[in-house]
């Protein structure tokens, strides 16, 4: 164990590091912003701003069709940024990385090709009460269709997953399990290892929704040995509009495609088409380009700076948070797991969520109020709403003071 003085000197430098952030540096209704709605969306380095300025003023071009100079530049760029997925995740090939609009279309793709034709009727999907709704509908949707049945592992009252629960509903009938890595609700980072093992045990294949991890985590897919890994590049400081499936190399080659269009195809006549291999195969038609560029080069900036790093500012700012909230008299945390990753979610005795991110906000604090796409977690807790204040590692132990201070002036508002 390093000492917590070892620890913190291992932090990253934040003060240098929020001169990255343009965003960070204008001010709300006349405060200086406060931005702690990260699980929500992530704030943008230059770096990313200028990758997307350098694409669009100088190799804009289409991708694998041109042979002029534009597209081999544009091509390489993108798969460039594909072998940069890849290695952020620690996948084996980059033809296991598939481009999608994010972590919410990555789970439908899986759902829709690996889940349409591997599910039969009787079977079951099993997922947690931990889930976003985009890592429930989708396998709810494909449960209607084939006539299989989705199961729940519950949470208990810390917000952790009740493994005991979880293992008793894997059986035979189970083809599919899909976890959140991190739950964006409560902050609850998943045993997910421990439980992938355990869905392979019965032969069931593992997605992992990685929405809330990679900002967070060093993530190591081979390590996991998950089957599906899906994120957003939006999450980890990359544009909107471009994430990653992670899927192991026999499973996509046997997943039939998707969408059908261009570049997901070999050959194409009116009585036949062949498909292209993987990725592209679930790639059709002409891909975000300048995303994922832009989602490359945030990977390179999160790196550069080193989860491991980020981590342990991330949990001291959560340590220092919790610390401060529970001074705020009428203030119940909700969500209190063993492993949790920069999330805080609360409610205030007596003030609804929505007033609370209001007032908040006139005072340059954002901060996210409702169900948070996860209303089973919020129907598990009682509530209807929580306020979440969610952290990046360019957030200050300053602004946190800044959200206890502003809930102090919304109780005296209510008081
Ligand atoms: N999975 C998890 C765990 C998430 O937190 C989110 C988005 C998604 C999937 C969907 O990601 P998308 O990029 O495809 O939309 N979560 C949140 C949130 O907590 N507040 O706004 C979006």
């Amino acid at each position: 164990m390093r000492s917590a003085r070892a620890e913190i000197a291992l932090a990253p430098d934040v003060r240098r590091v929020r001169e990255d952030f343009p965003a960070l540096r204008q001010t709300v209704h006349g405060h200086p912003l406060v931005y702690l709605d990260n699980a929500a969306t992530t704030q943008k380095p230059q770096a990313v701003l200028d990758a997307l300025m350098s694409f669009y003023t100088r190799d804009c071009a289409n991708v694998h069709r041109g042979v002029h100079l534009l597209s081999e530049r544009s091509t390489a760029a993108y798969e460039g940024a594909r072998e940069t997925v890849r290695r952020f995740l620690n996948a084996a090939d980059t033809r296991e990385i598939v481009f999608t609009r994010g972590a919410t279309e990555s789970i439908n793709l899986v759902a829709q090709t690996y889940g349409r034709a591997n599910l039969r009727a009787g079977d079951e999907i099993l997922i947690s009460g931990l889930e976003h709704h985009s890592n429930i509908v989708p396998w709810q949707m494909l449960a209607a269709e084939k006539g299989a049945s989705l199961r729940v592992a519950p949470i208990d009252d810390r917000g952790d997953i009740v493994l005991e629960e979880y293992e008793k509903l894997l059986g035979p009938r189970t083809v599919m399990v899909a976890l959140s890595h991190v739950s964006n609700a409560l902050g609850t980072i998943n045993p997910v290892r421990r439980m992938i093992e355990m869905a392979h045990r019965v032969g069931a294949v593992a997605l992992i929704d990685g929405a809330q991890a990679v900002p967070h985590l060093k993530v190591d897919v081979r390590n996991l040995d998950c089957d599906f890994y899906a994120f957003s590049g939006h999450k980890v400081f990359g544009p909107t509009g471009i994430g990653a499936l992670y899927g192991k190399a026999r499973l996509l080659e046997a997943m039939p495609p998707w969408q059908g269009g261009g570049d997901m195809i070999r050959s194409v006549t009116f009585e036949k088409t062949t498909f292209n291999d993987p990725p592209y195969k679930f790639e059709a038609g002409t891909p975000h380009i300048a995303g994922a560029i832009g989602l490359g080069a945030a990977i390179d900036y999160v790196t550069g700076i080193g989860l491991e790093q980020i981590g342990v500012w991330e949990r001291e700012l959560l340590a220092y948070g919790a610390q401060e909230l529970a001074r705020v008299p009428g203030v119940r945390l909700i969500g209190t797991a063993r492993e949790k990753a920069a999330v805080l979610s609360f409610v205030l005795e007596g003030v609804h969520a929505h007033d609370i991110a209001t007032i908040l906000d006139r005072q340059g604090i954002a901060i996210r109020a409702g169900h948070h796409c996860a209303q089973p977690v919020m129907e598990r807790f009682g509530v209807a709403a929580t306020s979440r204040a969610s952290f990046a590692f360019y957030n200050t132990r300053l602004e946190i003071d800044a959200l206890v201070e502003g809930l102090g002036q919304v109780k005296e508002i209510f008081e």
